[in-house]
């Protein structure tokens, strides 16, 4: 297939780019190069050592033979470009990975909020508006997150997007279904959720053919194919803003850093290590919508974990502190999370755990690479609002 990986140069991005091209997939990658400038930004770089993605691309070339293009394209600004873009490629799937994704990031100044409404609903419906115009069919295939639904805990399993409900009407009680109700926990989870509408009502209106796919935490750096030569490494953020949460208590305990629970650490969140996530995107591209269908909605997770419980796995296993500190975010102190992901097991998926995938391979980069980090860059300074801000304490 013809594919456009949207974002391709990004965490996800990346390794799906490699695993798609070693497949035989003609990949186009479509960047900005956005988290590149944001890591200029925030002063940070990520972990591991990341070349230029015209020298990744040529490393991929020289190692595979196989040829992944690059396109430098706004999609949040650059509509025509964009539009004539798919005219001219004609792409038979769309991946779109194109958008900010750090719920702290999204939350940090009232100019970080405005900059992630703007970037990621605006690529999305820039992206929507021209595949339609366009008329090209090709199957859309969409990284959301499990942070739509909020974490409440009514004790029942997360559905994968759909929820069956029974009205109340004078005719007597109608059954429905409804898109699962959203409970956006930051600003960028909001954008997660608005996109969700935009797709429900461009698969209704003009049949496009998409998939949502809800994924939670990701951990881990390495796949299968970033391994084959060191100038394809994946990208590793550790910092307050980009880090998460798993791979963050691994390089704290690298660097002698306690572990920074927040709060009570009795947050209950999805994870999913990378190499499954690139798996779940190429299983979900053979399992397309057809035209008319509504939005295909998948919970891309394998395992739930309390964040007290990552923290006490890491320091079991490294011998490093742990540190319970005021929240900075707006959260639940405790929740528990049940969520249904028949369906990409039911299409093969094989999941790596936790138990047997953890440590070895980020602990190991981890150490590889401890030198390059900024401790003053690890606390996470982002308060959700401002009566938080002035309780947080930012030096662990
Ligand atoms: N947390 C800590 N200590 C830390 C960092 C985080 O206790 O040092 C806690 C947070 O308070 C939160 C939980 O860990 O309760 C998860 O935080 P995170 O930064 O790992 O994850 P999150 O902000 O939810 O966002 C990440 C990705 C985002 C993706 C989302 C999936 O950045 O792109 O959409 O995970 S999900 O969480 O399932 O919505």
């Amino acid at each position: 297939m013809r594919i456009a990986i949207l974002g391709g140069d990004g965490f996800v991005g990346w390794p799906t780019c490699l695993h798609l091209s070693a497949q035989g997939h003609e990949v186009h990658i479509l960047d900005n190069l956005s988290r590149r400038w944001i890591d200029t930004e925030l002063g940070v770089q990520s972990l591991t050592p990341m070349d230029s993605i015209q020298e990744r691309c040529r490393i991929w070339k020289e190692v595979t033979g196989e040829t992944i293009h690059f396109h430098l394209l706004d999609l949040a600004k650059e509509y025509e470009r964009l539009k004539q873009w798919l005219v001219e490629i004609r792409p038979e799937a769309v991946i779109h990975f194109a958008e900010q994704r750090a719920a702290p990031y999204s939350m940090k100044t009232d100019r970080h909020k405005v900059y992630t409404v703007n970037n990621n609903t605006n690529a999305t419906h820039n992206l929507l508006a021209a595949m339609v115009e366009s008329g090209i069919d090709a199957h859309l295939v969409h990284l959301g997150t499990m942070g739509v639904y909020g974490y409440s805990s009514v004790g029942a399993p997360i559905p994968e997007g759909y929820l069956d409900v029974t009205i109340d009407t004078p005719a007597g009680p109608k059954e429905q279904e409804i898109l699962y109700p959203t409970r956006p926990g930051s600003v960028y989870h909001m954008t997660k959720s608005l996109d969700q509408i935009l797709f429900q009502f461009y698969a209704q209106n003009d049949g496009l053919r998409i998939t949502d796919l809800h994924q939670g935490i990701v951990w881990g750096t390495h796949t299968d194919q970033t391994r084959r030569h060191e100038q394809l490494i994946n990208r590793f953020d550790y910092d307050g803003d980009y880090g998460t949460v798993l791979n963050r208590f691994l390089i704290q305990a690298a660097i002698g850093y306690p572990l920074t629970v927040h709060g009570t650490g009795g947050q209950t969140r999805a994870f999913i290590h990378i190499q499954d996530s690139v798996r779940c995107i190429e299983l979900a591209l053979k399992d397309a919508p057809d035209r008319g269908d509504r939005v295909k909605i998948f919970n891309q997770m394998t395992e739930t974990h309390r964040v007290r419980n990552l923290a006490e796995k890491v320091a079991g296993l490294t011998g490093a502190e742990v540190k319970y500190l005021p929240n900075p975010r707006k959260e639940a102190p405790e929740n528990d999370l049940i969520v249904k992901n028949d369906q990409f097991l039911a299409l093969g998926l094989n999941p790596t755990t936790l138990a047997e995938g953890l440590l070895s391979e980020v602990v190991d980069v981890a150490k590889k690479y401890a030198h390059r980090i900024d401790r003053s860059r690890v606390a996470a300074v982002s308060a959700w609002t401002k009566d938080i801000a002035a309780k947080v304490d930012h030096d662990p």
